[in-house]
């Protein structure tokens, strides 16, 4: 791929966190870093793993491979390599992937001054994904407790998990998530159907400016958020959806072991329905 024109005055020395100018350097188009280098190590042995897995399996169907993590009766500890083991070095590795990886994008954010929001962001998802591997799974005392790689048998640990309590829609903190979610949803909707309908117009027509997103809204509800409002309402909807969503599943059994909708109770005991 040919260098775009303003990249070299982009590729600038300086801003890493580690590594001094050992790894300050581009290899074609992608910045490496040390935590490049550290990306690539977790990946390459994390996905060793995952097949080393699947060829233990008894299939090759994508749909179907499954790497399990250890029985409950390993608890906190270390399981043989077969019997757990492999699921715990994936775990180790793609969280040594995901750190790696936003910690490059906080390099590459020092690196040309802006600020720290797409790191800051990746943030909550890592949070989302570390709450399902590692804070409930110590909480409740076994990493067996974690959820198994693997497309359709982690569907069936999402389908069981829910079901142990019941009904999880109840779950509180779950209603809270979706609503981030689906608010998000309409959110990024409306801002691309927007941004599209005034700088993507019809043949002839000239492109429009942000008055014109403006006016459209204040004309339709009488209040525009505006152009860098939408994009910090954006963030902290989808910020809000991963850590409310791991919060859900960490208070699901450490906090709260009986079915969800029982947790109403306290609603249906108030004492103003005496
Ligand atoms: C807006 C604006 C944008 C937008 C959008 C709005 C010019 C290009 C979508 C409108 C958004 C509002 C009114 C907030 C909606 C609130 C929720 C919770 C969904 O005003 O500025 O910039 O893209």
């Amino acid at each position: 791929m040919a260098m775009l024109s303003f990249e070299k005055k982009y590729r600038v020395r300086g801003g890493t966190l580690l590594g001094g100018d050992l790894f300050d350097f581009w290899v074609g188009p992608f910045y490496v870093g040390f935590f490049g280098v550290t990306t690539l190590f977790f990946t390459i042995i994390g996905v060793a793993m995952i097949l080393y897995g699947a060829s233990l399996g008894d299939t090759w169907n994508v749909w179907r491979i499954n790497i399990a993590p250890p029985d409950l009766k390993y608890g906190l500890g270390l399981a043989p390599l077969k019997e757990g083991g492999i699921w715990q070095i994936v775990t180790i590795c793609a969280l040594g992937a995901f750190c790696s990886w936003a910690l490059r994008q906080a390099e590459i954010c020092r690196k040309l001054g802006v600020g720290l929001h797409v790191p800051f962001a990746f943030s909550a998802a890592i949070f989302a994904y570390f709450s399902l591997v590692v804070i409930r799974p110590v909480l409740m005392g076994a990493w067996g407790h974690g959820f198994p790689y693997g497309i359709l048998s982690h569907l069936d640990w999402v389908s069981n998990t829910g079901y142990q309590y019941l009904h999880f829609h109840y779950n509180p903190m779950h209603m809270v998530a979706v609503t981030l979610f689906f608010t998000n949803c309409l959110a990024l909707a409306l801002h691309s159907a927007l941004v599209l309908s005034t700088l993507n117009p019809g043949k002839g027509e000239v492109v429009k400016a942000p008055e014109h997103e403006n006016t459209y809204f204040r004309d339709i509800i009488g209040y525009s958020i505006g152009t860098l409002g939408i994009h910090r309402l954006g963030m902290f909807l989808a910020m809000s959806a991963a850590i409310t969503s791991g919060l859900c599943i960490i208070i699901s059994g450490p906090f709260w072991s009986r079915g969800w909708p029982e947790w109403w109770g306290w609603w249906l005991n108030l004492p103003i329905w005496h």
